[in-house]
């Protein structure tokens, strides 16, 4: 059968912190993957799934590439190359906020050669003060196919954007039904905004030492309550004293704001115990790197 439809998977690649989760969040038009000021905030592949009459583009946003310095960080790059390997369509992202830098040409050869065409997206627009200088010394890096430059922030340009990706899909049957904009379960989507938390709220290297793990959900006591106990799993006894805070203060500052978004997100009414626990150099040990999810 002809059909006129139009799908296919769409990889955000680029080095860390240039926007690729906010730009998912953008055009997906809901909060699927978390951001944050600080580099390495995504670990695993999100989907986010856009739907419009006529096409379906499955975005896959990935880790950002750069230099591993643990097993985490060597997943990492690994998930980042292999969904730029796998995609119909790949969108490097860089910051139009600077010229490339070495970080940039270490992600454009991290990334390697693509199936699939490569096209330009320089994010941060709004920030910007020389954005076509930047976005021509960019378009050096690598032969990408066309470039578009918008805000992940502002909504600048995503009009452009989808029109440049819609113009490149393959005619194909939509992958996902129309109700469904990713393929994080509740359970993913709860320690991903807690750890987004965490990420707001520590710094150096506590934020990437800390990972999430929801250990209890069930109903609450109430009826349209969830509740939701999860452990925070840091590498060293003294960052559990940091992430706990003087009289326990800091770890009620990541509930309040992880309670409060979820609240929003999930739709109901959340009661949320975190528990902090040491994991001596989670982020080398293969075995708990596959209990915490990152395979
Ligand atoms: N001014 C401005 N800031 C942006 C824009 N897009 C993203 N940011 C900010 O840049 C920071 C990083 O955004 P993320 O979406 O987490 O970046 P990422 O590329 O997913 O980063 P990693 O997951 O660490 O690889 C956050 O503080 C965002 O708010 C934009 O268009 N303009
Ligand atoms: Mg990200």
């Amino acid at each position: 059968m002809k059909t006129d439809f139009k799908s296919g998977f769409v990889a955000l690649v680029g080095k860390p912190n240039v926007g690729k989760s906010t730009l998912l969040n953008a055009l997906v038009g809901t909060k699927v993957a978390i951001t944050s000021p600080q580099p390495q905030t995504t670990r695993r592949r999100v989907l986010g799934v856009v739907h419009r009459p006529g096409y379906q583009v499955v975005l896959v946003d990935t880790p950002g590439l750069s230099e591993a310095r643990h097993e985490l960080g060597r997943r990492m790059v690994g998930t980042a190359q292999s969904e730029g390997r796998d995609a119909d369509l790949v969108l490097f992202l860089v910051d139009l906020t600077h010229p490339p830098t070495e970080a940039d040409r270490e992600a454009v050869s991290l990334l390697g050669k693509t199936r699939a065409p490569c096209l330009l997206v320089g994010n941060k627009l709004d920030r910007a003060k020389r954005p076509e200088e930047a976005l021509e010394a960019y378009l050096q890096l690598a032969p990408f196919v066309e470039s578009v430059i918008l805000s992940a922030l502002t909504g600048k340009n995503l009009p452009r954007l989808l029109q440049a990706v819609v113009k490149r899909l393959q005619p194909g049957p939509p992958f996902y039904p129309p109700e469904q904009v990713s393929d994080q379960n509740q359970r993913l989507l709860i320690e991903e905004v807690i750890r987004e938390k965490v990420l707001l709220n520590t710094r150096q290297e506590i934020p990437h030492a800390v990972a999430v793990q929801v250990e209890e959900m069930r109903p609450g006591t109430q009826a349209d309550t969830v509740y939701v106990a999860a452990n925070l799993y840091v590498e060293r006894e003294g960052q559990k004293r940091i992430v706990i805070g003087k009289g326990g203060a800091l770890l009620k500052k990541i509930g309040q704001q992880a309670r409060e978004e979820l609240q929003q997100l999930l739709g109901s009414k959340l009661f949320l115990e975190l528990w902090v626990k040491v994991k001596e150099d989670w982020r080398e040990r293969p075995d708990w790197l596959r209990s915490l999810g990152y395979e």
